[in-house]
């Protein structure tokens, strides 16, 4: 059975066509295209009518293919919403999670209700951008005054393809207005930040149906109008843990994009003060689980690098960029991924070479320099948040599944077995398109329901995509050499 992902990430958004079987998962991206932030006096913003555009012209590819749609799911990064006036028109252009304007509001916040109150309930990391100190920053704002519904950016686009309201659960619980034990809204958070119940749509599980596609929807793509909108996972992440190969309750993953998400999955959330105090989250799963993990800047570092090296006419192919990181001197100089300066678009070079200047480190000078640098501290990165969540949760990791774009990266996936001294399993590459289509065709029942539907679904991952495993080898003395290190950098403040 064929069926469309609209996948939307931070720098790029496709329409894929999976077909599944029993035992076949066939992955077809019939468009991708780009997703450009846009800077407007108002702040950074995505350009969402694009990227609604975008995914209607993929859904016309999609329904041209040949065998048909059975239907759509779509998935986004976090935190990010748009809000409709009583009439149900959009109000303002949706901001960026990267937008400056939350710097200072957490500490507002937190005047109100204090840090252990608030993850005692929501059992959410604290990140700047969070949905809760987004509206908190606009609080006081003439479209929040007007503002009746607040949607997720999936469940944005999910509205205007159907006209159905709801909130999807797996994204609404990295608002910090969800309650992590109840999953429910936490109404009585709501109430004491000042945000009206009603705001808040009723909330809604994956695997059900959202719509039915609005006539004008199914005209222009040439789909079906009875064609449904899946409810998904909506939250790239959850799609993407969903998609994970692995089997049993020993295994980590590192969900590995703009950001590595690195953790582990959980029957109930972990809500402790030492947990709090290492900023782990608890959002919520398919099919009921925790994820329990901690972001960590990821790719993006990266990405930011090479955005730099272009605008000087200095960009060089990821492949050779590459090549000279793997040639360049080991643990030359180290950076902390997780200190906020990183976390705003602009010279990353410059800050990452700051950051070796201030912790008493020979700044990297060539681009292979640079990216070794990034790749080995992510790789210690990766090695400290497991360590962290797995004593913090009491469970023993066996190995690390590496899912996303990050996977394709055999530097990254070869450092990060070697610092963990774990075998690390990479791929699938398109994890979060799979757990979209995953869940899709389990509504469908074209992979197996039940309690164990979930396993189903990553036994066919397991069986069908192509997977590597890298075992640790190396100089792990030197690797913990390196952990020392960097923890003595003494970051003020983790993201
Ligand atoms: C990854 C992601 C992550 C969130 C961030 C905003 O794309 O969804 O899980 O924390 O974006």
């Amino acid at each position: 059975m064929p069926f469309a992902a609209i996948d939307l990430g931070a720098t790029s958004g496709r329409v894929i066509l999976g077909r599944v079987g029993p035992d076949h998962l066939v992955l077809d991206e019939v468009h991708r295209f780009a997703n450009t932030p846009v800077r407007l006096p108002t702040g950074l913003h995505w350009d969402v009518l694009a990227l609604f555009r975008e995914s209607l012209d993929g859904l016309r590819l999609a329904a041209r293919a040949g065998d048909g749609v059975t239907s759509v799911g779509i998935d986004s990064w976090a935190v990010d919403y748009g809000l409709l006036d009583a009439d149900g028109a959009l109000l303002g252009i949706p901001h960026h999670y990267r937008d400056s304007r939350t710097e200072h509001v957490a500490d507002r916040v937190r005047d109100d209700i204090g840090p252990q109150e608030l993850y005692g309930v929501t059992g959410l990391q604290h990140l700047p951008f969070n949905t809760v100190f987004q509206l908190a920053a606009a609080r006081d704002g003439a479209q929040f005054a007007a503002a009746r519904t607040l949607l997720m950016i999936p469940d944005l686009l999910t509205h205007w393809l159907t006209g159905a309201i709801g909130a999807e659960e797996t994204n609404a619980s990295t608002t910090g207005l969800f309650d992590a034990r109840t999953a429910t809204w936490a109404e009585e958070l709501l109430g004491r930040l000042g945000i009206e119940r009603g705001l808040l749509p009723p909330l809604r599980r994956p695997g059900t149906h959202a719509g039915t596609l609005l006539p004008h929807v199914a005209a222009y793509t040439g789909l079906p109008a009875d064609t449904t909108v899946v409810t998904v996972a909506s939250h790239d992440t959850a799609s993407a843990v969903a998609a994970v190969p692995a089997t049993g309750p020993h295994f980590a993953y590192i969900s590995c994009g703009t950001w590595s998400l690195a953790g582990l999955e959980l029957d109930a959330p972990v809500l402790t003060e030492a947990s709090r105090l290492a900023n782990f989250t608890n959002e919520r799963g398919i099919d009921g689980t925790i994820r329990y993990l901690r972001n960590i800047m990821g790719m993006w570092l990266l990405e930011e690098c090479r955005r730099t090296w272009e605008q000087r006419g200095e960009g060089l192919p990821l492949r050779e960029l590459l090549a000279a990181a793997a040639a360049a001197e080991p643990f030359a100089a180290l950076i902390d991924p997780d200190d906020p300066v990183f976390l705003t678009p602009g010279d990353m070079p410059a800050r990452i070479r700051a950051f070796c200047h201030r912790t008493g480190q020979r700044p990297p000078e060539t681009h292979g320099a640079v990216v070794r640098c990034i790749l080995e501290s992510l790789a210690l990165a990766h090695r400290r948040t497991l360590r962290e969540a797995a004593e913090l949760a009491g469970r023993d990791i066996h190995r690390v599944h590496l899912v996303g774009g990050g996977s394709r990266n055999e530097l990254l996936c070869r450092f990060t077995a070697d610092a963990t001294g774990l075998p690390v399993v990479a791929g699938p590459t398109e994890a979060t398109a799979l757990g979209n289509i995953l869940v899709q065709a389990r509504a469908h029942g074209a992979v197996g329901d039940g309690p164990d539907g979930l396993a189903a679904m990553r036994a066919l991952v397991a069986a069908t995509q192509p997977l590597r495993t890298y075992e640790p080898a190396g100089d792990g003395r030197a690797w913990d050499a390196a952990a020392a290190r960097l923890a003595e950098f003494g970051t003020a403040r983790r993201l």
